[in-house]
């Protein structure tokens, strides 16, 4: 078990610190010190970021800066930045934050500038999103594209479908937008059940090109237009592939002149600004898709350049370490108080989930502490009408990101306003509780009392910002990235590789042959055999 981190200056003193402040409560923070909510926030690119109602003092956070630096996070921003392959498991670089970083400027992988080659992609993809909305692509017999069907799973499809949903408000109203991902028949049946093949495209999104799942489904869809449209032909209209496997696409029978490329140094769940974001231009136009791309740039130059007290993503990352490591807080809420976000939660959870939940170090060492938390959320208000109650008087500690917009992309009399109270109400709640006295004064006999007191002293952040815009979207998504690197690099684990994810992909193949019968003799334990047999039945 490797106790480098936990035998560090910085974690020991936090350790100590951590048993003079726990049972501070929040309350007495803010009494102690008037100007706190001025003082721990930080207004920047638009965003006003609130980090007041946390179980912290300045001590605390001057450890938890201290620790960040003895795990050198300035040179591994850097490094990460610079295009080193610091994804070592997998031997590769990391540079998502190429993707959106502007023409012109320069990113060397091994000795390469791949800002050139990233721009190439987005041009081709702006040309073809640009005739499939305005119609100049047609399908095989001539009609129009009106659906646009992304097949895609994990890293292919979570980003596409949140953004799809998060930018509704700006997409062409006249294409209908479908998502398919699972193996389950159903996803695709559902997905297509209404739509004429003549008039759909489907994007078969897949980094490989080979998981089973895509490749599935995108056979399915090629049967779907062929009973229809009959002619093998017809594929080229209606087919095109986002991908870096050239070969397999082209073996698939997809055209790779329609095909749009990205790199081994983009992850799947960090893909969502590359060519895997194909659907989203598509709906929301180049134009928009830029500005989203300008967005994830002035996130990535902030968390680069600003100092640690004033750089979003460092203090959000160090206050998860705070929480999961010294308070033992096993799970993170992220509530979007705005509609549009409703599959943001998902598609944090794959991104910090499958990036922190490791329990080696890049040097194949135990963690000997607490790694990567349980994300989870739904947009408010509706989540205050079931799972608050236990963030607010259960017996687990929860940290909650509360997401807000000032101005409402659809401003209805007085629902922005109820919206934000709401918002802001629950963060003054879980921070301040309300005690048995305040309980009393309210005239509540003594033996409903205890059911009516909030112990407070629940944390929170607020993201606070003036409108869901693409590029507010872009700052919000490049956030949690780097909030996720930032843990990375203090746990000492491998944010990007997904050995867990590899092990699903071939579990399963093995199983496959038993059920169709190829293969008879069942050599599982006898449960696994039990569910074989019963299958077969
Ligand atoms: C993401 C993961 C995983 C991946 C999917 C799809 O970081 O690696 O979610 O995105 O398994 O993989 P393909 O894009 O290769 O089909």
């Amino acid at each position: 078990m490797t106790t480098e981190l936990t035998k560090s200056s910085g974690w020991k003193s936090l350790e100590s610190h951590f048993q003079e402040i726990k049972n501070t409560p929040i309350r007495s923070l803010f009494n102690e010190d008037k100007t706190r909510g001025t003082r721990l926030r930080v207004e920047d690119l638009g965003i006003y970021f609130d980090y007041s109602k946390h179980r912290i003092n300045d001590k605390t956070l001057e450890l938890l800066f201290q620790l960040a630096r003895e795990r050198g996070l300035a040179d591994k921003i850097a490094s990460m930045f610079s295009g080193e392959k610091i994804n070592t498991t997998e031997n590769r670089a990391v540079l998502h934050t190429a993707l959106r970083a502007p023409r012109g400027s320069v990113v060397l992988v091994d000795g390469v500038n791949v800002v050139p080659e990233v721009h190439a992609v987005l041009e081709r993809m702006a040309s073809f999103a640009g005739n499939i909305r305005s119609g100049e692509w047609k399908g095989y017999t001539g009609k129009p594209i009106r659906n646009i069907v992304n097949i895609g799973i994990g890293g292919s499809d979570l980003g596409p479908v949140m953004a799809y949903e998060a930018l509704k408000f700006y997409a062409r109203r006249n294409l209908t937008f479908r998502f398919v991902s699972n193996i389950d028949g159903s996803d695709f049946a559902e997905a297509v059940r209404d739509l004429s093949p003549e008039e759909t495209l489907f994007i078969v999104s897949s980094k490989t090109f080979t998981t089973i799942e895509t490749m599935t489904n995108a056979r399915t869809a090629r049967k779907w237009l062929l009973d229809k449209l009959v002619n093998p032909k017809a594929v080229a209209s209606h087919f095109v592939a986002v991908s870096t496997n050239a070969k397999e696409v082209g073996n698939f029978g997809i055209d790779t002149h329609n095909m749009f490329g990205f790199w081994d140094w983009v992850g799947g769940r960090y893909s969502m600004d590359s060519a895997i974001g194909l659907s989203t231009m598509i709906a929301i136009g180049p134009g928009h898709f830029y500005e989203m791309l300008d967005g994830f740039h002035q996130m990535d130059e902030h968390f680069r350049n600003a100092p640690f007290e004033r750089n979003i993503p460092v203090i959000m990352g160090l206050l998860g370490i705070w929480y999961i490591d010294f308070f033992g807080a096993q799970t993170q809420a992220v509530l979007p108080y705005d509609n549009y976000l409703k599959r943001f939660p998902a598609y944090l959870q794959q991104l910090t989930m499958e990036s922190n939940g490791k329990h080696v170090t890049l040097d194949g060492e135990l963690v000997g502490y607490a790694t990567g938390a349980v994300y989870w959320g739904e947009p408010g208000t509706n989540g205050q009408h079931s799972f608050y109650q236990l963030i607010h008087q259960g017996t687990s500690l929860i940290p909650c990101d509360f997401i807000g917009f000032k101005t409402s992309l659809n401003p209805l009399p007085l629902h922005q306003d109820y919206l934000m109270a709401n918002m802001i109400a629950q963060g003054e709640a879980l921070a301040f509780g309300k005690t048995a006295e305040e309980v009393k004064a309210e005239g509540v006999p003594d033996n409903l009392a205890p059911h009516k007191v909030f112990e407070g002293n629940r944390p929170s952040t607020t993201l606070f910002m003036e409108k869901l815009t693409p590029g507010n979207l872009g700052k919000l998504i490049a956030l949690y990235e780097q909030m996720v690197y930032t843990q990375g690099v203090i746990w000492g684990v491998n944010p990007f590789d997904q050995m867990g994810v590899e092990l699903g992909k071939v579990l399963a193949m093995k199983i496959i042959p038993e059920l169709l019968e190829k293969e008879k003799l069942l050599r599982h334990d006898s449960s696994t055999n039990n569910l074989i047999g019963y299958y077969r039945e």
